[in-house]
């Protein structure tokens, strides 16, 4: 093998620290690809049990299939902290938001491995003789329209014009032996646009669908990275080396050396058909519609690959949990570089963003103006609050929420293009693709003086309710008056029991 000591960071690696740490099962016993092994992940999810690999799928020997790799854990971003090799699983939101953030700051250069060297290699499957039913697709929901092979995958593209090379995660639903169709939404996502180009131009745009690589490849596939930033060498960021990467045989796009699978295809212009729909990230299944299609040239795989899901469905999944604090880094970095002083941001199941930040005249208006500047950093409203209230303690903001925002605070801004997927788009909606967000500002008016303040609404806690002398002799005397154990408000974030 090659010098290189990222590529031995792969997917089969990350199941090896998750067992260590509790966080995955082996399930030896046969289960369905159709709909059972989806159930088993989704309960899983909703128990907070660990990951699932599927090592005996019916009618798929040799095949494994690993699920909601980072899904909800114990405590809920165990696995994140896993992925990114840290000892400490305990570690808060808000912490590794930083960790994120500046990894995300700090590019690196992918590398490039020669082919002999690429495990994704040891298998290779010409056009003739590929048939994607051979591989344990599996069809997750009931609710959803067929089997997907891209869940939990990155999908990698490139500019036509510049060369520069797209990954995401895109949703890929088998069509039959030789396809796949991609949903490449036309609004935000780059896929779209890139698709867009190559659409204009009349000429199929290749296309690779990788299965199973490192689960920080991936982080950096879903972190919404502004048009023309890279996400590999993102990837090379959070990974602190560069990410190994192979040329494709059939297409001119470079992929993870040391994926589990590697699709090559072609996304064919003016071409669409049925997909969907698909239980989604919002907690309801979404979009059936028409979407492209791709013909495959080509497979490549590890020996006895092991496959991917995710589950994606109502809090938590494996897309709430890293968007959680992907796109908190992102907003951050970006309001930070927009020199808006905030103190936290958070998104609820990755979906709300809660920002704190010292009320002063107009900041939240550019906060506003600067979140929307990306479009998918408010998908549908927003949070204010001030820097006392921890922004990943629901029970906090609501808390601010319920008593500190005016009922005049709550605002709507209209015109915002809609995102497809949001369930409570109507009809209307759907057509002109416009809607509106919400804007919710819990934080009392800087415009009120101390004293006003004080007089008014002086927030009644231990914290803040008393002077310091009373709270050292409390906490000191606290087991002699007969409470145990250490006196500690700790919570976990995110509002979940
Ligand atoms: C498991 C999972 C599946 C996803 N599926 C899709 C999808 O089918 N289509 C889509 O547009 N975004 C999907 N996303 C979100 C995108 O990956 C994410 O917004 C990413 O930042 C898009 O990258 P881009 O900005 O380079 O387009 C998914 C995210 C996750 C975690
Ligand atoms: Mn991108």
């Amino acid at each position: 093998m090659s010098g290189n000591s990222s590529i031995g960071r792969d997917l089969r690696e990350y199941l090896k620290v998750l067992g260590a740490g509790g966080e995955l099962t082996r399930i030896t016993t046969e289960v369905d690809w159709n709909l059972e092994a989806g159930a088993i992940s989704r309960l899983a999810c909703e128990l907070r049990e660990p990951a699932p690999l599927f090592e005996n799928l019916t009618g798929y020997p040799g095949h494994r299939m690993a699920a909601v790799l980072l899904g909800p854990g114990r405590p809920l971003h165990a696995r994140l902290a896993m992925a990114m090799g840290l000892e400490d699983r305990t570690v808060g939101p808000l912490d590794l938001i930083e960790r994120i953030r500046h990894a995300l700051a700090s590019p690196r250069k992918p590398i490039t491995v020669a082919r002999n060297e690429a495990p994704c290699k040891e298998v290779i499957i010409p056009l003739e003789k590929v048939n994607l039913l051979e591989f344990p697709a599996p069809w997750i929901k009931s609710i959803d329209g067929g089997r997907y092979i891209g869940t939990w995958d990155i999908v990698v593209i490139k500019d036509p014009e510049t060369g520069w090379v797209n990954w995401a995660i895109y949703r890929c639903m088998v069509k039959d032996e030789k396809s796949f169709a991609v949903l490449l939404l036309p609004s935000a996502q780059h896929g779209g646009h890139i698709f867009a180009k190559y659409e204009a131009a009349g000429k199929p745009m290749p296309i690779a669908l990788v299965i199973g690589a490192h689960p920080l490849l991936h982080l950096a596939a879903i972190s919404n990275l502004d048009y023309e930033v890279s996400e590999a060498e993102a990837a090379g960021g959070l990974l602190g080396e560069g990410a190994p990467l192979v040329k494709c045989e059939t297409i001119d796009l470079e992929v993870p050396a040391n994926a589990e699978m590697i699709i090559e295809a072609e996304v064919l212009p003016g071409v669409r058909v049925e997909e969907g729909p698909f239980g989604e990230y919002t907690g309801h299944s979404a979009h059936r519609g028409k979407s492209p299609l791709a013909r495959i040239k080509c497979i490549t795989h590890r020996r006895n690959p092991i496959h991917t899901m995710a589950n994606m469905g109502k809090p938590w999944d494996d897309c709430a949990v890293p968007e959680s604090l992907l796109r908190s880094a992102v907003a951050k970095e970006r309001l930070m570089r927009a020199r808006i002083p905030v103190k936290s941001v958070y998104y609820h199941f990755g979906l709300t963003p809660v920002v704190s930040v010292k009320p002063r005249p107009g900041v939240h208006k550019q906060i506003l103006a600067t979140m929307l500047s990306s479009p998918r950093l408010i998908q549908f409203g927003v949070v204010f609050v001030e820097e006392d209230v921890d922004v990943t303690d629901l029970q906090d903001v609501f808390w601010a929420i319920s008593t500190r925002m005016h009922p005049k605070s709550y605002q709507t801004v209209d015109n915002i293009a809609a995102n497809p997927l949001c369930p409570f788009l109507t009809p209307e909606e759907r057509n002109t693709m416009e809607t509106s967000i919400w804007t919710m500002n819990a934080s009392l008016p800087h415009t009120w003086s101390p004293e006003y303040r004080r007089d008014h609404a002086s927030v009644s806690d231990f914290a803040q309710g008393w002077t310091d002398d009373i709270r050292q002799r409390v906490l000191s005397r606290w087991s002699e008056y007969g409470y145990h154990g250490k006196p500690s408000t700790d919570k976990e974030p995110g509002g979940v029991p």
